[in-house]
């Protein structure tokens, strides 16, 4: 079956230009010159693209479907999620497996694994949450590199759940430098956190923006700062997620200044929330936005750093960081964001996203003129395939690559609200917002699985992806 995607303007990291895209079967065959003569006749299906962008679907590597979390689920399954993932335009994620105290990598591995499997709508890897760092844990990473995982994450936060100490975290960023993995790090200081919390409900302090005072930005910085000093001590590679600190950003740019092989990401919430305006809603509103790292306060000049940080590439991916919990009862899960009624600290921890971050880059970024197309892409595509060893099957429009593409329109204007996503949560972050820019049409392997507001695809229609060792240097 043949594709050509005709009169569209194709945007990668490096290129803008009017060109035609073949695909046969599930790769792009072809990138030519507009109307190049005798395509259309091969085509059994011809997408007409005039007008519109013709972009590689985006990646998100940081989601967390069906998370175990603060006593409760994250509530998007793997079903759910990846198909509102698709409707934003994104047409792979990698997901965290998790290894909790006790049990072995790679049973962990195997759990997430068979719950992702036959129920994925786009095409899908997983990172391995290493909750538990052994001499067993230490050997069994090799057994998950071989299987395609190729990326661990600690938690500097949450003592007593996740969380690793110095240690640990060394011995598990030796094992990566030895084995070219990637480590990524939740990057807070748990157990200065955990006294502050315990010290603000002890007076009194319960509301949900007391999880953002409680998490003050030194928390987060000087945790990268050490998370930074233990990979170069190992000679690992590090990846820092959900950065929400310009403090933190400054750790980043300095250790990648100094040649460090030192990545990061931040996340939409972390660029279009704050505290003031969001977490500190009257009542009990401001748990909507309850996640870590927090969002933090406008007045403090967080995002326009990270804005900064993402155009002078010293972030180099936006992720989501999709772990949504519901303001009123789940149908199936019950009790979510409620749990933390009069005490912050028992607020499951997450936002929506995976559905959003494709379209509100575009807008926050191309729209209002703090990127260009081309970096848009690479932040929510291109860069995440070469970081976790996708490219260039994954990340770009090239010949050879599969066909993952967006038709994307730039030039509808529209408002975001709970009543037109597909995410399994009630309540949407960016209720009200005024955006430009939407997802038309998405394929996935060369099939169209979303074609505007209709649903095309099939359950099951993702794939799992074995990804390659890291091989980035900068
Ligand atoms: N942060 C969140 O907000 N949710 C899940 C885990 C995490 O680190
Ligand atoms: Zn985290
Ligand atoms: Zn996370």
């Amino acid at each position: 079956m043949k594709t050509l995607i005709s009169g569209g303007t194709v945007v990668t990291a490096i290129d803008t230009v009017a060109a035609d895209v073949l695909i046969d079967g599930e790769v792009i065959i072809a990138i030519g010159a507009p109307g190049t003569h005798g395509w259309a006749d091969q085509a059994d299906k011809v997408i007409d693209a005039t007008g519109k962008y013709v972009v590689p679907g985006g990646i998100d590597p940081h989601t967390h479907m069906e998370l175990p979390f603060g006593g409760t689920y994250a509530s998007d399954t793997f079903e759910s999620g990846t198909r509102a993932a698709a409707f934003g335009g994104t047409t792979t994620i990698i997901d965290f497996a998790v290894q909790v105290k006790g049990e072995s990598l790679i049973d962990g591995f195997d759990t997430w694994m068979a719950k992702a499997e036959d129920e994925c709508a786009i095409d899908y890897g997983f990172h391995m949450i290493a909750g538990d760092i052994n001499e067993q844990s230490l050997s069994d990473m090799d057994v998950l590199i071989d299987r395609g995982c190729t990326s661990f994450k600690l938690f500097m936060a949450y003592p007593g759940v996740f969380y690793s100490d110095d240690g640990d975290i060394l011995r598990a960023m030796q094992k990566a430098a030895a084995t070219d993995s990637m480590i990524m790090m939740h990057a807070e200081n748990g157990m200065a956190i955990d006294v502050l919390r315990e010290q603000a409900l002890e007076r009194g302090e319960t509301d949900p923006v007391h999880h953002s005072l409680t998490r003050p930005s030194v928390t987060e910085s000087e945790a990268t700062h050490r998370a930074i000093v233990l990979a170069e001590l190992a000679g690992a590679h590090l990846y820092v997620v959900h950065m929400s600190a310009k403090e933190a950003l400054e750790e980043i740019a300095e250790a990648r200044d100094k040649g460090l092989p030192v990545f990061a990401e931040t996340c939409p919430q972390y660029l279009f929330l704050n505290v003031e305006d969001h977490v500190a809603s009257e009542g009990f509103e401001g748990a909507k936005y309850v996640c870590s790292t927090p969002i933090r306060k406008r007045e403090d000049g967080h995002q326009d750093a990270l804005w900064m940080g993402l155009a002078t590439n010293d972030l180099q991916v936006v992720s989501t960081d999709h772990c949504p919990f519901c303001m009123d009862d789940h149908p199936i899960l019950g009790t979510q964001k409620q749990l933390g009624v009069g005490d912050f600290t028992k607020i499951p921890n997450g936002l929506p996203g995976v559905e959003d971050r494709f379209q509100l880059i575009y807008h926050g970024g191309v729209v209002e003129g703090r990127i260009d197309l081309n970096r848009w892409i690479e932040l929510t595509s291109t860069a995440a395939a070469k970081i976790f060893g996708m490219y260039p099957k994954k990340g770009t429009i090239a010949v050879g690559s599969d066909a993952d593409i967006v038709v994307f329109d730039p030039d509808i204007d529209w408002t975001k609200s709970v009543s037109q996503h597909h995410m399994d949560v009630d309540y949407s972050p960016y209720e009200g917002k005024e955006v430009k820019g939407k997802v038309e049409t998405v394929l996935l392997r060369g099939t169209v699985i979303v074609d505007g507001d209709e649903y095309l695809g099939q359950k099951g229609d993702g794939r799992y992806l074995q990804r390659e060792r890291v091989s980035v240097h900068h």
